[in-house]
């Protein structure tokens, strides 16, 4: 791989000398590269069977950068670390295609900033949400028609319901006796699969651009002033609900042990970290959502860790072919997380609802100056 990467950084426009090359980040979908360089580079191979288009993801994803770009420079904000840059090859395309059909694309590095698998400090976190709130914020005017479904029915989690409902039907590697009380899990949440997309149907939840990602890796914070500097990860930018949007964050960086902890003693959903998250989430949204949309955000956190624990399942189920694994296991042990988190929310249902309703009266619009 290391050596498809070297040869792939050949056909990219860089202005300085290519030093080392060396494997990046903790992501689980694309494989990530750091290049040395002046300035330093981010290399990536997309995942092509995960991503049928990368063509169009590129699409996607100049667009809203470009556009992210003006935002910013209008603002007086620094476009070249507030957004991602794509770094074109040498016959001027977003992405390069190798002799073996792989696709690599090249980003400048986001220097002076960090990307965090945890919450180290608190105030990370609701910065973090500001940043996310405020991405959604200044994409509400992107002509969501434009976009590409890079990915269909991403977080249709109903489909997924299906998709899954198959896997154990299938069990194609005969693991499904493995994790019966983890199927039965999901299976009694059914309607879990079926509230959001209900409320979308009904037209009582609207579609918005949204990032569709918003683990706190997938955002770059500033070392020196703290702040969300830079989201990045923006292969899944599509129409979406902003509710999914909250909801991921909540599932990875309010909870108290990692996405692949063994020990499940360690695993529950902070509420001091959801309430942080809430008010930094609402503030950089900066009154954009509706009723509904403030009222369904513990929904959102309770679907979106329901839905991703499930393709971790799925995903074991059908032989760890989506999700990098990097022990036995381990998508089963990122199951389980989640399913600790969905029951720690269920638990707390009442106090989250109480917490998203205290934040949303402290930051209406019209009490601020
Ligand atoms: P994946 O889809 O596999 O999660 P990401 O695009 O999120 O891939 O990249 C993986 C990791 O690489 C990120 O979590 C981040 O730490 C790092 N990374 C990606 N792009 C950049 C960038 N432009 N500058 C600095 N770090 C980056
Ligand atoms: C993947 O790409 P990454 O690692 O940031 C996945 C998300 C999951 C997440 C679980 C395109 O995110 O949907 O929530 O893993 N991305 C894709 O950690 O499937
Ligand atoms: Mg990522």
């Amino acid at each position: 791989m290391l050596e498809q990467a070297k040869n792939a950084l050949k056909h990219f426009e860089i202005t300085g000398a290519a030093g080392e090359i060396s494997p990046y980040g903790s992501g689980h979908i694309n494989d990530t590269f750091l290049v040395k360089s002046t300035p330093n580079l981010i290399l990536q191979r997309m995942n092509q069977s995960i991503f049928s288009n990368p063509r169009e993801v590129m699409e996607n994803i100049l667009g809203v950068t470009n556009f992210l770009k003006k935002k910013i420079i209008h603002a007086g904000g620094d476009a070249l670390r507030e957004t991602l840059t794509v770094i074109p090859t040498l016959t001027g395309e977003p992405l390069y295609q190798d002799d073996q059909g792989e696709y690599w694309r090249m980003y400048y590095k986001i220097e002076d900033a960090v990307s965090y698998d945890r919450v180290e400090q608190e105030q990370d976190f609701y910065e973090s949400a500001l940043a996310f709130g405020n991405f959604q914020q200044m994409l509400s005017d992107y002509p969501a028609e434009t976009l590409h479904e890079t990915i269909p029915g991403f977080h249709d989690t109903e489909a997924r319901y299906q998709v899954f409902l198959e896997a154990v039907e299938e069990d194609v590697c005969k693991r499904a006796k493995n994790v019966m009380e983890e199927i039965a899990f999901y299976r009694d949440r059914k309607e879990t699969a079926c509230v959001l997309g209900n409320l979308q149907a009904e037209g009582k939840l609207p579609l918005r651009v949204t990032h569709n990602d918003t683990k706190l890796n997938n955002i770059m914070m500033d070392k020196k002033t703290g702040k969300g500097l830079c989201v990045i990860d923006l292969d899944t930018v599509m129409p979406g609900l902003a509710v999914n949007d909250f909801g991921d964050s909540i599932r990875f960086g309010a909870s108290t042990g990692e996405e692949d902890e063994r020990d499940l003693s360690k695993v529950s959903c902070d509420l001091h970290l959801f309430r942080l998250y809430t008010e930094g989430f609402l503030r950089g949204c900066n009154g954009s959502l509706t009723e509904m949309e403030t009222a369904m955000l513990p929904m959102g956190a309770k679907v979106m860790t329901y839905e991703c624990g499930m393709r971790f399942l799925t995903d074991y189920l059908k032989g760890d072919t989506y999700f990098k694994i990097h022990r036995e296991g381990h998508n089963i042990d990122r199951c389980r997380t989640q399913m600790k988190l969905v029951a720690d929310m269920e638990a707390k249902w009442e106090e989250m609802a109480e917490i998203v309703q205290t934040c949303s009266q402290e930051s209406v619009p019209s009490v601020r100056p």
